[in-house]
């Protein structure tokens, strides 16, 4: 994108002309979020189109060791089930995360397999919509590179995570599904990730809100259209009442 164009679709969001333009610029550029028809639709096109524009390769602030939160607060979630349960007591060696969709080579790891994958560790903030936060250091697979494993097609678009727990799904674009501190995250202040944290595995996505950093995640769908997955508006997020796009 030309710096001119760039400047045309800042311009038109900063002046606030009409939100309308900017969301007509917004979809010529691809920067539309699914859930733009809602209440808040256009101011949040506004915030996504400007946010990828002028951040998208930016890094979720890192912190040193020692301003790790000595007591992270895990947000309490729904009964997991007895299938999550039995997974559990043979201490989840035979969880399996799929990925299908848009790849060449649809697959199915089991825990093991993602362990022995290439790993980031990082130390970060996850910030809920509550208004809470707390610091950790998390270690897990770049998602990038299980999209690199598996082929994702050049095309894709999005990311579709699926957690076990059936109602909580999510997607982000490719722009934060390539970047480097989306991790499968397996491990938390340096043990297994435990599981009122998300265990065994979640997909950290520490550039947004913490409803996006979904727990117990078992499979990733590369698409290149979020209008197939449920109510089309890429995520359950949007179906409650929040915003796809929750960048921070
Ligand atoms: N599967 C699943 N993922 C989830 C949730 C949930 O209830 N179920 N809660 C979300 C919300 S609203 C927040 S703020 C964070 C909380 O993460 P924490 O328990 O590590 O604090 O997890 C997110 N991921
Ligand atoms: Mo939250």
């Amino acid at each position: 994108m030309s710096i001119l164009s760039r400047r045309r679709l800042i311009g038109a969001g900063l002046g606030a002309t009409t939100l309308a333009a900017t969301a007509k610029l917004g979809a010529h550029y691809g920067l539309v979020p699914p859930d733009w028809r809602g209440v808040y639709g256009p101011g949040e096109s506004l915030t996504y189109a400007a946010q990828r524009l002028l951040t998208s390769q930016s890094l979720a602030r890192e912190f040193p060791r020692s301003q790790i939160s000595r007591e992270p607060f895990a947000n309490p979630v729904a009964p997991l089930g007895d299938d999550f349960r039995k997974l559990q007591v043979a201490g989840f060696k035979d969880w399996r995360i799929a990925i299908d969709g848009m790849v060449d080579r649809p697959a199915s790891w089991l825990l093991a397999d993602l362990r022995q994958m290439p790993s980031r560790t990082q130390i970060t903030s996850l910030q809920c919509e509550e208004g809470w936060n707390y610091i950790a250091e998390w270690s897990g697979v770049p998602l990038a590179h299980v999209l690199d494993v598996a082929g994702a097609a050049s095309q894709a678009r999005y990311v579709v995570y699926r957690s076990h727990q059936s109602d909580w799904w999510d997607s982000i674009d490719m722009a934060d599904a390539l970047h480097l501190q989306t991790i499968l995250a397996h491990t938390m202040n340096g043990e297994p990730l435990p599981v009122p944290f998300g265990g065994p595995v979640r997909l950290r996505v520490p550039r947004q809100l913490g409803y996006k950093s979904v727990k117990y995640v078992v499979q990733l769908t590369v698409t290149d259209d979020l209008k197939k997955f449920g109510q089309g508006l890429g995520s359950a997020a949007p179906e409650a009442g929040y915003a796809w796009y929750a960048g921070i």
